[in-house]
């Protein structure tokens, strides 16, 4: 084709049109897979021995919670299960990371976390015997319905971040929180997920997004959805990025703490892309074996995060058997908490639906919800 003189052929330029050579992909590791630390320039662990310890406590806790509540949906008590196994560590190094005004919109396979800003766990194994609607005061908890349709709630946490710089802007003596927003490699690909980056980055807004890479959204691998790494992608967005290794719960920790720093200094959203493996099925109605290779599994199995963090506590001289079995004992007292917790869940009350609808409800839902008590009374 010619046109104006100019031909359509392109020259096979090494780098012009895309990179001549695979993009390198860094990882940013504190923890290697053999417990010991690793140094890296730009993020330096700094924990007290009591934080380390607690967070390895956290990641024994939060196995529990999911080995428990896989075995209730085995018994028929729940209706279904989305394990989290192989991905304590991000939970526990967000965590730790979050300030005390922070908000964050999670996923839907986030109960860890949930469970350690304070949710009770009775309503996290509500949502999944199908009697819980989620809708705690997430003003209060900080933590977010836990979402179902992938990559929705990426706008509802890039609007609230925009509030939370509004606020700060009008009332100089506002409180600090930003806004975490969790999603997986899967969500990635949801037009909405890139709405909210666009948004963002253009309204510079105290977010940051945390992409669990756990490499399989249900049966699809990451690969099949990016052909660069996820990280990378943040940057045609114009929002700076790392990517670190989700089972270090030191990186995930570092990094989070970098990302949150940003977005309370005003410098705008980052991006973390922490890479970890789904240890057990998508959910209980889900069989890996049939779209995975089992050595696959197997060869993550080395990597396991809690092992690794009690490794390197123990190298430290903060962790020993002693405290490993008290621990022990702490993980079987609060097993039988979650066996327990799954007879507390109720069904939700006809005129909760209307509850925190509206900051200030409206004269038309304040009627209905009359109306609907007035029609229970009567029946
Ligand atoms: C909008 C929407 N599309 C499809 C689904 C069905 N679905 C549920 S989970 C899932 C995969 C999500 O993968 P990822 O974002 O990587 O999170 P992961 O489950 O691996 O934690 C899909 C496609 C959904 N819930 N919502």
């Amino acid at each position: 084709m010619s046109v104006g003189g100019l031909t359509g052929q392109l020259t096979a330029t090494p780098g012009r049109f895309q990179p001549a050579q695979p993009v390198e992909v860094p990882t940013v590791q504190l923890l290697g897979e053999d417990g010991t630390l690793v140094q890296d320039p730009d993020f330096v662990p700094a924990l007290t021995a009591a934080q380390a310890a607690r967070m390895l406590r956290d990641m024994v806790l939060i196995r529990r919670f999911d080995t428990e509540s896989t075995a209730l949906q085995r018994k028929g008590q729940l209706s279904l299960w989305a394990p989290l196994l192989g991905q304590e560590a991000i939970q526990v190094g967000v965590h730790a990371a979050l300030g005390r005004f922070d908000h964050v919109f999670p996923s839907h396979r986030e109960h860890g976390l949930a469970m350690l800003m304070g949710l009770p766990i009775e309503r996290l194994l509500g949502i999944f015997t199908g009697q819980e609607s989620g809708d705690w005061d997430a003003e209060q908890v900080r933590f977010h319905h836990l979402n179902m349709v992938i990559g929705g709630h990426t706008l509802h946490g890039v609007g609230y971040a925009m509030g939370q710089a509004r606020d700060r802007q009008a009332d100089p003596q506002a409180d600090d929180g930003v806004s975490l927003i969790i999603h997986g490699d899967g969500a990635i690909s949801e037009g909405d997920v890139n709405e909210a980056y666009i948004f963002a980055a253009a309204y510079q807004a105290p977010a940051v997004f945390l992409c669990v890479n756990n490499q399989w959204a249900i049966s699809e691998p990451v690969e099949r959805q990016s052909p660069v790494p996820l990280y990378q992608r943040a940057w045609g967005f114009g929002i700076p990025s790392v990517r670190v290794d989700g089972n270090d719960v030191l990186a995930v920790h570092a990094a989070t703490t970098w990302a949150l720093e940003r977005a309370r200094a005003g410098q705008g959203p980052s991006f973390i892309e922490a890479y970890t493996y789904r240890m057990g099925a998508h959910t209980t109605s889900d069989d890996p074996t049939k779209y995975r290779d089992k050595d696959e599994t197997i060869q993550w199995q080395s990597r396991d995060p809690l092992t690794r963090a009690e490794t390197w506590l123990r190298a430290e001289g903060v962790w020993d058997d002693g405290r490993q079995a008290r621990l022990d004992q702490e993980a079987e007292a609060f097993g039988e908490q979650v066996r327990e917790a799954v007879h507390k869940v109720h069904d939700p009350k006809l005129e909760d639906i209307f509850d925190r609808v509206y900051a200030r409800p409206t004269a038309d839902l304040v009627a209905q919800r009359a109306q609907i008590v007035s029609e229970a009374a009567a029946r």
